[in-house]
C-alpha cells in the first residue's frame, strides 16, 4: 500500500514537470517518423503521419537513430539528378511577427549513398503570409559532400526571430535535400526533429502576464497596497521587498503601456483604481525628487 502511494506520488510529480515544459514543448506531429498509417511496405513517405511532401520521390523511411526511441528515420534521396532536384517535407504552423523559435534534429550522412556535387540537405525555416506566399527564410545546411559517413549528428537553429512583420501568419519548418541548382546525388537521414517556440521574456510591469502594462497590472499593485507580502499577492511586489508599496507602483507606472495591449474593452478601470491614478502621478514625481 505504501508502495502504491509512493508510485502514485512520483507519477504525479512527473506529470507535473511535463506541464512546466509545455512553453516549449516540441510542436512537431511524429518528429521522429515512428507512426504510420495502416499500409503495405515498403514505407514511402505516404504511409508517415502528419508531415507535408514536396517533390518527395526518393523519400523513405529507414532505420531509426541508435538510442531513438522510435525504429523508423526518414531518408530522403532525390532522384532527379541534375537541376533543382529536391526532395523536401514540412509542418505548417500558425505564427506572428516577433516570435522567437528553436529548430533542431539528428542528421546523418549514409556512407553508402554519400552526397555529390553541390547536394546538401538542409533545414530551412519559412515564414509566410495568409496566402502562402513566402516572406522570408533561413536556411541551416547540415550536410554536404565532405561531412563524416555513419555517424548521427544533432544539429540545432537556436533563436530564430521572425521580423516585426504583421503579415507573418504561419511558420513552416521543413527538411530538405537539394542540388542547389547543380548536379548531385546522395542522400540524408534524419530523426527526432524539434520545433519550440522560445517563450518571450517576461515585461517589467506586467505582473498578470497578460502582455501589457496596464490598469489590470495597476490593481493588482493598489489591490495589495500598503501589505506585506504575506499576506499580500506576491504578483503585487515585483520590487522584491516584501512589501506593496512605492516602488511597486513606479515599477507599474515606469513601464506604463509597454508591450501589446489586449482587445478593446477587455480592460475596464475600476473606480479604485481611477481615484489612486493621482497617487501613482505622484509616486514618480516623488522618485524623481528623491533621486
Ligand atoms: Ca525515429
Ligand atoms: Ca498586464
Ligand atoms: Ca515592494
Amino acid at each position: 500500500m505504501l508502495f502504491r502511494t509512493t508510485m502514485t506520488a512520483f507519477a504525479l510529480a512527473v506529470v507535473g514537470w511535463l506541464g512546466s515544459a509545455d512553453a516549449s514543448a516540441n510542436l512537431l506531429l511524429n518528429p521522429g517518423f515512428d507512426n504510420e498509417d495502416a499500409g503495405p511496405a515498403p514505407a514511402v513517405l505516404g504511409n508517415v503521419q502528419d508531415w507535408i511532401e514536396f517533390n518527395t520521390t526518393g523519400v523513405t523511411k529507414s532505420q531509426a537513430r541508435p538510442g531513438s526511441l522510435g525504429d523508423q528515420s526518414l531518408r530522403i534521396a532525390p532522384n532527379a539528378p541534375t537541376g533543382n532536384g529536391h526532395g523536401i517535407v514540412r509542418q505548417e504552423f500558425p505564427a506572428a511577427a516577433n516570435e522567437v523559435y528553436n529548430f533542431s534534429a539528428w542528421v546523418m550522412h549514409p556512407g553508402a549513398e554519400q552526397l555529390t556535387g553541390p547536394r546538401t540537405a538542409q533545414m530551412r525555416l519559412q515564414w509566410r503570409n495568409a496566402s502562402d506566399t513566402l516572406i522570408n527564410q533561413v536556411i541551416l545546411d547540415v550536410l554536404d559532400q565532405n561531412s563524416p559517413t555513419n555517424q548521427w549528428i544533432f544539429v540545432e537553429i537556436e533563436n530564430i526571430q521572425l521580423p516585426d512583420n504583421p503579415n507573418i501568419t504561419q511558420v513552416w519548418p521543413s527538411l530538405f535535400v537539394t542540388n542547389n541548382g547543380g548536379t548531385g546525388g546522395g542522400a540524408a537521414y534524419f530523426d527526432d526533429v524539434s520545433f519550440t517556440l522560445v517563450p518571450p521574456p517576461p515585461l517589467t510591469g506586467d505582473l498578470d502576464g497578460d502582455g501589457f502594462v496596464g490598469i489590470n497590472d495597476l490593481n493588482i499593485v493598489l489591490g495589495n497596497w500598503n501589505q506585506n507580502v504575506p499576506p499580500a499577492d506576491p504578483l503585487a511586489d515585483p520590487s522584491g521587498d516584501g512589501f506593496v508599496g512605492i516602488n511597486d507602483l513606479n515599477v507599474v507606472l515606469g513601464n506604463w503601456n509597454a508591450g501589446t495591449p489586449p482587445p478593446a474593452g477587455s480592460a475596464v478601470p475600476e473606480p479604485a483604481s481611477i481615484a489612486l491614478l493621482s497617487l501613482g502621478g505622484l509616486a514618480v514625481l516623488g522618485r524623481r525628487h528623491g533621486s
